[in-house]
């Protein structure tokens, strides 16, 4: 099954990186992005791919520990930037430091459970908002819009183990589900 593991914003969070996504969907151009949808919005710690169900639960024990070790911690959404033109995000401001002590614990333990992880890139915390699809997009003015956005501060409890089911139909436009199958609590 195809897995990453994630920490996901709270509701309040969310509803006003909304009410910013819905005046960057009026920029030129929107129309021909794939906008993450908003009940999946997520701050990616590690893309494990596919993973054989034999290491799940060695996998969920050593996630469980590598929650245990860092404790909850104070974020906010903020800013934005661009991965060439392919995707856009927004960003993440507060004790950042903290989430990537996480994510690293996150990584070595899914490599310790046998999960083959890329490691050539470094840890950008971003939640990704939208992806160019095939048409090319100048991401630009989007980045240089959410430049001011700055969330109220959350914070970040729980570590989710998160299942992506890729859309079948072959649908154009079809977005992946998601679905958390494992969870803990930050510092417990
Ligand atoms: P992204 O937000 O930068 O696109 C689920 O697909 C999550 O895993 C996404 O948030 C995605 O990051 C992340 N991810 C990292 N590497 C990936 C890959 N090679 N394929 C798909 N998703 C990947």
């Amino acid at each position: 099954m195809r897995l990453f593991v994630a920490v996901n914003p709270p509701e309040p969070a969310v509803a006003e990186l909304a009410s910013a996504v819905h005046d960057l969907r009026a920029l030129p151009g929107a129309e021909r992005l794939r906008w993450a949808e908003r009940p999946g919005w997520h701050f990616t710690l590690a893309f494990l791919g596919e993973v054989d169900e034999a290491l799940l639960p060695e996998l969920t024990e050593r996630l469980g520990r590598a929650a245990h070790r860092h404790p909850a911690h104070a974020l906010r959404l903020a800013g934005g930037g661009r991965f060439g033109d392919r995707v856009l995000w927004v960003g993440a401001e507060g004790e950042v430091e903290t989430l990537r002590g996480l994510a690293r614990s996150v990584i070595a333990g899914a490599r310790r459970a046998g999960v083959v992880v890329d490691g050539t890139h470094s840890f950008h915390p971003h939640l990704t908002l939208a992806r160019s699809g095939g048409g090319r997009v100048n991401l630009r003015p989007y980045v240089a819009a959410l430049v001011d956005f700055r969330g109220r501060e959350w914070r970040a409890e729980r570590l989710e183990l998160v299942r992506s089911r890729l859309p079948g139909g072959g649908v154009p436009g079809e977005r992946p589900r998601y679905e958390t199958i494992a969870a803990w609590e930050l510092g417990r």
